[in-house]
């Protein structure tokens, strides 16, 4: 992807999940904001003066992950989110496994206290171990990659919600669910 939307890519990611208010929008209670707002706010800065719907498709098009969505005159990321309000996602029925990549000194903390959201509202899992080795990569050279019994968590009143269809969100794991399953 070319570097003028990997930047642009970045500026959406605080404009939809980290910080709307700087850029003078507002999200709606799941995570939407209309098209028009957005290169309203995105027109005020030098660097995006010129910017349309069409480099948001391009993003969008380009990207290797599925962070932004962007349908009937509206868009909004589809996980990822840190602002205070939290963003409603629509609950569902995970599948038995789901994985998630993380550092070693992070499964320490995790295989006595549960996966927690941290920074973020939701607790991030990958749909598959590949995706997940991905999201370690990111922290570590030596990923650690937790199995999550999901579905067992989601019989025993743990919530899970959709993200994409790699990501899977929850609001927090009892260690009681995870295994880890290798190290890399
Ligand atoms: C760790 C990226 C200590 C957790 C990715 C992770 C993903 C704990 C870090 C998405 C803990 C939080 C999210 C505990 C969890 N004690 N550490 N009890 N519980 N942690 O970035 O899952 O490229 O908020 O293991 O690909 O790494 O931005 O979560 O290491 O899909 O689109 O605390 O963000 O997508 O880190 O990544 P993050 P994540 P994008």
């Amino acid at each position: 992807m070319e570097q003028k939307l990997v930047q642009l890519s970045r500026t959406l990611a605080y404009a939809l999940r980290h910080d709307p208010a700087s850029f003078g929008i507002t999200l709606d209670e799941e995570g939407w904001v209309s098209v028009q707002d957005l290169l309203m706010a995105l027109h005020r800065r030098s660097a995006w003066r010129n910017v349309g719907t069409e480099d948001f498709a391009a993003v969008i098009a380009q990207s290797d992950k599925k962070r932004y969505e962007m349908r009937d005159g509206k868009i909004r990321a589809y996980y990822g989110h840190s602002i205070e309000q939290k963003m409603q996602r629509e609950a569902a029925t995970p599948p038995a496994i789901l994985f998630h990549g993380t550092t070693r000194q992070a499964t320490d903390a995790i295989m006595l206290e549960g996966l927690k959201a941290m920074k973020r509202q939701y607790v991030h899992l990958s749909a598959d171990r590949a995706t997940a080795l991905q999201v370690a990569l990111r922290r570590t050279q030596r990923p650690v990659i937790l199995e999550v019994s999901a579905l067992q968590a989601s019989e025993h009143g743990i919530h899970f919600y959709l993200g994409n269809d790699m990501v899977w969100l929850a609001d927090y794991i009892p260690s009681a669910y995870i295994r880890v399953e290798g190290k890399h």
